[in-house]
């Protein structure tokens, strides 16, 4: 019997799912391809565009590629730009001030690297940055309120590390903080709130790992642990809420879990119509976008990119994955009173009970879901 990759993320969201978070919500979208086949890439969101860097080919023996392909968020098309100085794969990419930084990784040896490339879209060149004072690839970088977060990886000997390091791009200086609290490599990080969250990786086997990094107090805290082990997932915040979609190890998965960063909970949403892992994941305005990846557990590079458009919160009235004070504004304004009326798709939102009107049953359980903001 074949298979169904929709019946095994079916199966899992029934046997794991969480009650509170509503299970198969959302849906999955088809965008235009990229021009080249590629996984173990980075991407990075500046302004109404998405860079796609480097990553490994299709075909032996392996080779990296150098090339940067951007997304027209818009237009719905790619084109490339120029090229990084070297071919690069497993990297750091994050983008902090209007510039993309690409940060260690492999070059189709798995054997780390300490260098940084700097690309400023508005020259269309590339710059040497300041390198890292180790060599790391299969790491993760996160942008976290101007400043550059790189978590774990393997060294150019092969070594999973624990290490957290933060890049500070006005004083210019790489700077060690305190450990994860575990081993791990092709391990995802996002920065949500004011945390950051590292989720899944492995160090050997994959782990379920959820642990959240104070950059402030530099302290790291083991959240709930997501669902599945898995490595090389997509990883993504919207609002609110974390979303973490296929990955590989011991299996390729199309399992797309949520977590609410709120309750600390994991829920599940409709599994990957394309299971990828090695992929990079970027939250648009209304979505998160998904170039790329592997589609067989290992290798085997796609141009195929699709976005995941997460199911409705409610009481998130404007729609931005919270649910705050702008909100309560536009409840006010779509307050009906008791009684069934035509609810726009705003004030639908705010209808929480159901019934066809925004009145003050709404309003308990508006309350109820209050997130803050996100
Ligand atoms: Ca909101
Ligand atoms: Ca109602």
């Amino acid at each position: 019997m074949r298979f169904s990759w929709g019946f095994v993320a079916l199966c899992s969201c029934w046997v794991w799912g969480v009650p509170g978070l509503a299970d198969g919500g959302g849906e999955w979208v088809d965008h235009a391809p990229m021009q080249q086949s590629r996984q173990e890439v980075g991407a990075a969101r500046i302004g109404w565009k998405v860079y796609v860097v480097g990553g490994l080919l299709p075909g032996a023996p392996l080779h990296a590629s150098d090339a940067v392909e951007v997304y027209d968020i818009a237009g719905d098309a790619w084109s490339f730009v120029k090229s990084m100085p070297v071919a690069l794969d497993h990297m750091g990419v994050v983008a902090v001030g209007g510039e993309l930084y690409v940060i260690g990784g492999y070059s189709a040896d798995f054997v780390g690297r300490a260098d940084v490339w700097i690309y400023d879209p508005g020259t269309d060149e590339w710059r040497v940055g300041v390198a890292m004072p180790v060599s790391v690839g299969a790491h993760w970088a996160v942008a976290h309120r101007g400043k550059i977060y790189v978590f774990g990886g393997r060294n150019q000997v092969f070594q999973t590390q624990q290490a957290t390091w933060v890049f500070d791009p006005g004083e210019q200086k790489w700077e060690r903080l305190a450990d994860m609290p575990l081993f791990l490599e092709h391990l995802t990080a996002v920065s949500a709130g004011e945390f950051v969250y590292v989720i899944g990786g492995r160090n050997g086997a994959s782990t379920r790992a959820n642990l959240r990094f104070d950059p402030r107090e530099n302290e790291w805290r083991a959240m709930t642990p997501m669902t599945t082990a898995r490595s090389a997932p997509a990883l993504a915040a919207f609002g609110s809420r974390i979303y973490c979609a296929g990955g590989e190890v011991p299996q390729l998965f199309a399992i797309n879990e949520v977590y609410d960063i709120v309750r600390d909970e994991w829920g599940c949403q409709v599994g990957m119509a394309i299971p990828r892992h090695g992929i990079a994941a970027v939250t648009l305005d209304d979505r998160i976008l998904m170039p790329a990846g592997g589609i067989i557990q290992g290798l085997l590079p796609t141009a195929a990119v699709d976005s995941f458009v997460p199911e409705a919160i409610v009481g998130d009235g404007d729609g931005d994955g919270d649910v705050d004070f702008a909100d309560f504004g536009i409840f006010q304004r779509c307050f009906t009173g008791m009684g069934v009326f035509e609810l726009d798709e705003v004030c639908g939102r705010l209808d929480a009970v159901g019934d066809g009107d925004v009145d003050i049953l709404d309003y308990e359980a508006f309350r109820g879901g209050e997130t803050g903001a996100f």
